[in-house]
């Protein structure tokens, strides 16, 4: 099963990422994940994020496709993989479709839907480096100039499924697993 978490900072992509590919024993392909790897190695891509992320902005899509592109091309993935985080603009989504291959087809974007102001705290309670009030600011505007057009995109698509995140943990995870039928 291929699968697209989708959602602004902190709604818990990453919080039901960990639990669906458990249970269905596929790759977290998340790339806040990669791009913070990246950071702390100080390679190329590392160095050209690390500012970017620190600013609550989005790094290119060029890079993004490339990390995106040499990981799912892993054997890992041949039985499907959760996208955690990407894609974010719609450049990014039209970049992953030519990287798919017939049988690799996106079954379900899964969008977890949270109110903002709620979310301010958790991430703050949380202390990444990135989840200060002005970085978590700006990370909310970039979301919704940039990655919510992806909404509609998905939706005509007919593979948009959207999920309450204002709800505990396990009950977001009750709901995400009615819709992918677990
Ligand atoms: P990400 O790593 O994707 O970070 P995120 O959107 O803040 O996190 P997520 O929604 O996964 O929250 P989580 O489950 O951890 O991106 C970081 C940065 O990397 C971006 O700003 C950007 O600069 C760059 N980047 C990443 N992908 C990119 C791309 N494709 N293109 C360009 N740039 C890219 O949950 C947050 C907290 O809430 C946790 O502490 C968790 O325990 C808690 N929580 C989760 N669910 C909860 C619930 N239901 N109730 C209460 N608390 C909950």
């Amino acid at each position: 099963m291929n699968i697209i978490l989708f959602g602004p900072p902190g709604s818990g992509k990453g919080t039901q990422a960990v639990n669906i590919c458990e249970n269905l024993s596929i790759p977290h392909l998340s790339t806040g994940d990669m791009l913070r790897e990246a950071v702390a190695s100080g390679s190329d891509i590392g160095k050209k994020a690390k500012e970017i992320m620190e600013d609550g902005g989005l790094v290119s899509d060029e890079i993004v496709l490339s990390i995106v592109k040499e990981r799912i091309a892993f054997k890992d993935c041949s039985n499907g993989f959760v996208l955690d985080g990407f894609p974010r603009t719609i450049n990014q989504a039209t970049g992953l479709d030519s990287l798919l291959d017939v049988s690799q087809k996106i079954e379900y974007v899964l969008r977890i839907k949270v109110d903002e102001e709620d979310i301010l705290k958790r991430l703050i309670e949380r202390g990444r480096s990135d989840d200060n009030p002005v970085t978590i600011k700006n990370r909310f505007k970039t979301y919704n100039s940039q990655t919510q057009p992806l909404i509609p995109f998905y939706e005509n698509r007919k593979i948009l499924f959207t999920i309450n995140g204002m709800q505990e943990i396990e009950k977001v995870f009750e709901d995400i697993k009615k819709v992918i039928g677990l």
